[in-house]
């Protein structure tokens, strides 16, 4: 493979924007659709079935050497993997693998994929194995959803981090971050709910239905009155038994698999109930909407009337004196809406505790473990109508971005300078202006966002006003002349224009006392220990669960004590802590269209993520820079070997002796350390291994001549 059509990007001489999306493309044209950047791996989404991920396939990518075989995401895998039992390199032991790129271009199908690969690496048929695997449908089926771009979009962001002792996985644990609560109660143009809703009314029996109180799906304002073809029906009904499949493995039990049907069936019900004003200002529920008050009371356990006054009043308690304040019907609307979502969001973050409950490490906590973290988030999104969690998920993409540029371009080349090492440098789009625009304390648009919604009466047209005051002359940020608060940020990616409509609501996210209260007295156990969960931190109300909603409750702890935003910045910064201190592994994944069709390649489009994601500037760093820079003692310690000197001492001149005994060239001496290419590891891991075969003869001779 030569010319354009290179496997390796980095290895070509010379390369213009123009030429490096020839490559790509025809390479795409050809079903090739991943192509190294050095160590990086490009991954093209096809949007068809390749016969790329076989079993044979898979077998020929363990242990392999990544220049004798075409670029692969199970390489990457094993790089991690190897890498991980400290095989492949010096540097930390800790492994994480990054996937960017933006809404539906393949970053949850690569997770899925390199999952696989690295469980076949560590192959002992454990159990644990399998469930790592399986545990996926089910979070899939609660956290992701339809949207116009991608029919499988995450409505949540996820690291899962696996523990390995020696060669063998010990355990995992999913973090997850900030599901788009508000797609329960609404979804816009060409989109859907949260995929369980539709695989539950298809593939639930006649009798379940029944008992759940579910009736048919277009009845239902929550899903749009939308439902699918019979094909795609028949789709969902099968999902729907590999998700129950799912929920027996993670060792749920009959009555929380009922509960939490049950809980969803409530949550469809109360989206049709509809408030009437009356001239005494106490809203009404009437007709068919007091059949559906009906329903959802029954499935929620709840006493009707209570959850009337919950709807259509809010009770607060001034001084030892409760104050009833009656809802007008928007209120009431809102009211509902919040149930939906905080019981919605609660039942997901229980399924999550639960996962990594059954998955946690079963070793002893003297036992250091290995990790490899995979970090699959909601890629960047642009939608007709971007909301605060459209702000949030952008956020964590130039997060990602930043951490990208850190690795590749800040960090390397500082290293050149402080090490002495002649370079000229290679400009690249530092998005940390823009991650400041959102983030800095105490005049960030999160901060701003914080201070507004500490007022009661402040109004989002406030809130954007203030951004508009504060931030008028930055040049990531662009004011909107309208008459909605709208307000425009220039991300890394593209402008976006966010409506600060809902913004000050969703950043508190506040659970108004009577909704606890009233869930907390629910006869459905389920429930009432999701809500209990709250309280029992605060001593109000005696601990009464089970361990796995302490867990729980952490999240929803810090939920409230905290706002959405603060709490996200937070669970940003630990997750860039543990990300920095890991090796870090790059899959940047390219969406080729925008119509989710294979074999079309949208020229335009492409580009912009090639442009956006700096790929041409990361391609001539990893040509002409030195991506794998051990210490003199690292490298020493680990390539003595070559010269059969175990006790050499760990410095320069050892390392340069080391190195003058092999034919490997252009690499450089710094003043503490040694810069390598990305493809000197390899060659030395090929000395490594002739030497060890090597020993082996040898040691065979020895003992075939004593004996
Ligand atoms: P995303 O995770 O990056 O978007 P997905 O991984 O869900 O995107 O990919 C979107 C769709 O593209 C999948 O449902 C598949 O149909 C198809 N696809 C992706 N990768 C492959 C592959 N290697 N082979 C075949 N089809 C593929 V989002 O979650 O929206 O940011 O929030
Ligand atoms: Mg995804």
């Amino acid at each position: 493979m030569e010319g354009l059509f290179h496997e390796d990007l980095a290895a070509l001489s010379d390369l213009d924007e123009q030429s490096l999306l020839e490559s790509l493309s025809q390479r795409f044209k050809q079903d090739r659709i991943y192509t190294y950047i050095g160590d990086i791996l490009v991954a093209i989404n096809p949007f068809k079935y390749l016969p790329l991920y076989v079993k044979e396939v898979s077998e020929r990518y363990k242990y392999h050497e990544k220049s004798k075989l075409p670029p692969h995401i199970f390489a990457v895998a094993d790089r991690a993997y190897q890498s991980m039992m400290g095989r492949l390199a010096t540097g930390p032991r800790n492994q994480c693998i990054v996937i960017s790129g933006e809404s539906g271009a393949g970053k949850t199908e690569s997770t899925k994929l390199l999952l696989r690969q690295i469980m076949e690496l560590c192959r002992a048929n454990s159990q644990l194995e399998q469930q790592i695997l399986q545990v996926n449908p089910l979070l899939e089926a609660f956290g992701n959803a339809q949207t116009v771009m991608n029919d499988n979009s995450s409505r949540f962001g996820k690291y899962i981090q696996l523990r390995f002792h020696n060669s063998s996985v010990k355990g995992a644990k999913i973090n997850e971050y900030l599901l788009e609560k508000s797609r329960v109660v609404h979804q816009d143009e060409g989109e859907r709910n949260f995929h369980i809703f539709y695989c539950m009314l298809a593939g639930i029996s006649p009798e379940d239905k029944d008992m759940y109180g579910l009736l048919d799906p277009t009845q239902y304002r929550y899903l749009n009155g939308r439902y699918g073809s019979e094909d795609i029906v028949r789709k969902w009904g099968e999902k729907y038994s590999e998700v129950c499949n799912a929920m027996d493995m993670v060792g749920f039990q009959e009555q929380e698999k009922v509960d939490m049907m049950t809980i969803l069936a409530g949550i469809l019900s109360l989206g049709n109930i509809m408030f009437e004003p009356t001239e005494t200002d106490v809203l009404k529920v009437t007709g068919k909407s007091m059949g559906w008050l009906k329903a959802t009371a029954g499935q929620f356990g709840v006493q009707e009337e209570e959850l009337l006054r919950s709807l259509t009043c809010t009770l607060s308690v001034t001084r030892g004196e409760a104050i009833r304040r009656l809802h007008n019907q928007q209120q009431a609307e809102d009211a509902r809406d919040s149930i939906a979502k905080v019981a919605y969001g609660r039942v997901f973050g229980w399924i999550v505790s639960k996962v990594n409950e059954l998955l946690a490490p079963n070793v002893d906590f003297d036992v250091e473990l290995n990790e490899i973290g995979i970090l699959d988030i909601f890629g960047f999104e642009n939608f007709a109508v971007n909301r605060f969690e459209q702000l949030c998920i952008n956020l964590a993409n130039e997060q990602l971005q930043y951490f990208f540029n850190h690795h590749i371009f800040l960090m390397e080349q500082n290293e050149y300078k402080e090490e002495g090492i002649e370079w000229e440098m290679i400009s690249f789009k530092d998005n940390k202006p823009i991650l400041d625009l959102i983030l800095t304390k105490p005049i960030g648009i999160l901060s701003l966002l914080d201070e507004q919604s500490a007022f009661p009466q402040a109004s989002d047209r406030d809130f954007v006003d203030k951004l508009n005051s504060k931030f008028k002359s930055s040049p990531h940020y662009e004011v909107v002349r309208s008459h909605s608060p709208l307000f425009t940020v220039v991300h890394y990616a593209g402008k976006v224009q966010y409506n600060g409509g809902g913004f000050l609501e969703m950043n508190r996210d506040t659970i108004p006392a009577s909704i606890r209260d009233l869930f907390i007295n629910s006869v459905t156990p389920l429930l009432s220990v999701l809500f209990a969960a709250t309280i029992s931190r605060t001593g109000t109300l005696m601990p009464r669960k089970a361990k796995v909603m302490q867990k729980a409750d952490d999240n929803f702890n810090s939920t409230r004590k905290q706002s959405v935003g603060a709490q996200f910045k937070h669970s940003l910064a630990v997750l860039m802590e543990k990300m920095f201190v890991a090796s870090p592994h790059f899959v940047r994944c390219i969406k080729p269209n925008g119509n989710k069709l294979p074999d079309q390649v949208d020229n335009k489009r492409v580009m912009d993520q090639l442009r956006y994601n700096g790929l041409l500037e990361t391609i001539r760093i990893r040509r002409d820079g030195f991506s794998w820079r051990p210490s003199f003692k690292e490298f020493a310690q680990r390539y003595n070997i070559l010269l059969i000197k175990p006790d050499l001492p760990l410095t320069k001149e050892s390392c340069l002796s080391i190195l003058n005994t092999t034919a490997i060239h252009g690499w450089k001496c710094g003043s503490s350390r040694l810069f390598f290419k990305y493809w000197h590891q390899e060659e030395l891991s090929r000395l490594l291994e002739r030497m060890g075969k090597a020993a082996l003869v040898i040691q065979k001779n020895y003992l075939s001549l004593r004996c």
